[in-house]
């Protein structure tokens, strides 16, 4: 299968730097930052830095190096953002892709989302 990244997306800006982001953290292949439009006391995207669509795409062409990093990255953001049910009262982690998932930028994140109840994980089928 052949993945089509279009590198114009807003995501890949921020990763060269053309627009401002919060950061949250910063590793070797991966970026996490506050969501634009929080729906949540906690908010943050993780990205990784490489150019993958969606999560399938990542997890059939990024190098193991990435997957970890990336990974590893994800549970970091989990304990800085004191989500963590170890120091807080939990997260959920949402990954939408395509069309019937509604996925609005076309690079691969992450969204953690916390600080509040969220509620059942989907809405009835309209
Ligand atoms: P999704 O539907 O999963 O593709 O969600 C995309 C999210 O990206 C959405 O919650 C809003 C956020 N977003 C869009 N543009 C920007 C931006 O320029 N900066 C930041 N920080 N977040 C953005």
């Amino acid at each position: 299968m052949a993945y089509h990244y279009d590198d114009q997306n807003i995501f890949a800006k921020i990763l060269r730097g053309e627009i401002p982001n919060d950061t949250v953290l910063e590793t070797e292949h991966t970026l996490a930052f506050r969501d634009i439009n929080a729906q949540a006391p906690t908010h943050v995207l993780v990205i990784p830095k490489g150019s993958y669509v969606t999560f399938d795409h990542f997890s059939a062409e990024a190098s193991d190096a990435e997957i970890i990093d990336f990974t590893r990255a994800i549970g970091a953001v989990c304990r800085l953002t004191e989500v963590s049910p170890d120091a807080g009262n939990g997260y959920r982690l949402i990954a939408n892709a395509g069309r019937d998932g509604v996925q609005e930028v076309p690079h691969l994140h992450v969204h953690v989302i916390g600080g509040r109840v969220l509620g059942r994980m989907l809405q009835p089928a309209r």
